[in-house]
């Protein structure tokens, strides 16, 4: 299996997040990058491969033009306000604010846009945050370009993630949205349905929100139950898509429990995915299921990847597998590789 990388991951070093008022070392760093690249490289099973530029297009194809254009600039412009390595905002555009006041103004300035476009406290910009996020997505539509010109399957090792960035704004770790602009790029391509299987412990809210009145991309997530998981807000049950898309949305929201308990949800999600009829399979792969993990209560193990892998694949769909999530880092390559594994030795 080709596995699409790029170093440029590193350009977005991130050091911290803001958790509750603590400021606390970012799980999501670099060095997630480097292990997942580490495992893979050294087996032969795999083949490393560099990803093609792609340009705007596409990203501009599923974000909102003023979120790209911010992005592109943000951090530099941030620094004529005060010299800082790492920005948060410090107000959020919260609903309530501008209640029975019709919507906002758009922002005009740095610091309006930081609250404008950002919808948390744990996604900082860092001075490479642009390029690297602009990086991950190339790394998500190559590995796209392969599948469309046969592979069975590719994997693309993005950093930054990006389920939770939706059409207009970031947050949860991510800027641009890569699984949802590699889908909208497989229907652009003529590619037919498209359905995304989120397996991340997080609720891929904005992948969810991007297809949420699309009959044309399927969305089906299993997830920790946001009453107690980031994002909150998203991935109840009875979210399920509206207009179009009315019934092409599934969320299985789950709490702790063993494999037995995950793979219960994981063949509900299957199910559903298989009534839709896709010919082409996006997986945004998270093994922040992990029992270990830092940041999610599941009890998914090393064994149970492989087997997830072989089940997806038994589907006999045309994949492409995105990194999300996964922050326990002495299992994270193992992990990742194992279901990896799985699914390219499955019959
Ligand atoms: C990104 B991905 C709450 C911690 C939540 C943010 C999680 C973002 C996860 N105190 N941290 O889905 O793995
Ligand atoms: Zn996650």
């Amino acid at each position: 299996m080709k596995v699409v990388y790029s170093e440029r991951h590193l350009l977005h070093d991130i050091h911290s997040e803001i958790q509750w008022g603590s400021t606390v070392g970012n799980y999501e760093h670099a060095a997630r990058g480097e292990v997942i690249r580490a495992a893979l490289a050294g087996d032969t099973r795999f083949e490393m491969t560099a990803p093609a530029d792609h340009g705007e297009a596409p990203v501009r194809a599923v974000h909102d033009a003023g979120l790209v254009d911010f992005l592109t600039s943000a951090w530099k412009e941030f620094q004529t306000v005060r010299a800082q390595r790492e920005v948060f905002p410090d107000t959020f555009l919260h609903s309530a604010l501008r209640q029975s006041m019709g919507p906002a103004r758009p922002p005009v300035g740095i610091v309006d846009g930081l609250g404008y476009w950002c919808f948390e406290t744990m996604t900082p910009l860092v001075e490479g945050t642009y390029e690297a996020a602009r990086s991950a997505v190339d790394v998500a539509l190559t590995a796209a370009d392969h599948v469309l010109a046969g592979d069975r399957a590719c994997y693309a090792l993005c950093r930054p993630p990006g389920h939770h960035a939706p059409t207009s704004a970031y947050g949860g770790y991510c800027y641009f949205n890569n699984a949802a602009i590699a889908a909208q790029a497989l229907v652009a391509a003529g590619a037919g349905r498209v359905t995304i299987l989120d397996v991340d412990y997080h609720h891929g809210n904005g992948t969810q929100q991007i297809f949420y009145e699309r009959d044309d991309v399927q969305y089906v997530s299993v997830h920790g139950d946001p009453s107690e998981a980031f994002p909150y807000f998203t991935g109840f049950a009875d979210e399920t898509g509206s207009g179009p898309g009315r019934g092409s949305t599934t969320n299985l929201p789950i709490g702790p429990g063993d494999d037995n308990h995950y793979d219960v949800a994981l063949r509900h999600a299957v199910d559903d995915l298989a009534a839709f009829k896709p010919s082409i399979l996006v997986v945004s792969l998270g093994v922040d299921t992990y029992r270990l993990d830092p940041v999610g209560n599941l009890g998914v193990s090393t064994e149970a990847f492989a087997a997830h892998g072989r089940f997806i694949a038994s589907l006999g769909l045309p994949t492409v597998i995105i990194q999300e999530g996964g922050y326990h880092l002495p299992a994270l390559g193992e992990n990742v590789s194992t279901w990896l594994t799985g699914f390219a030795t499955a019959g």
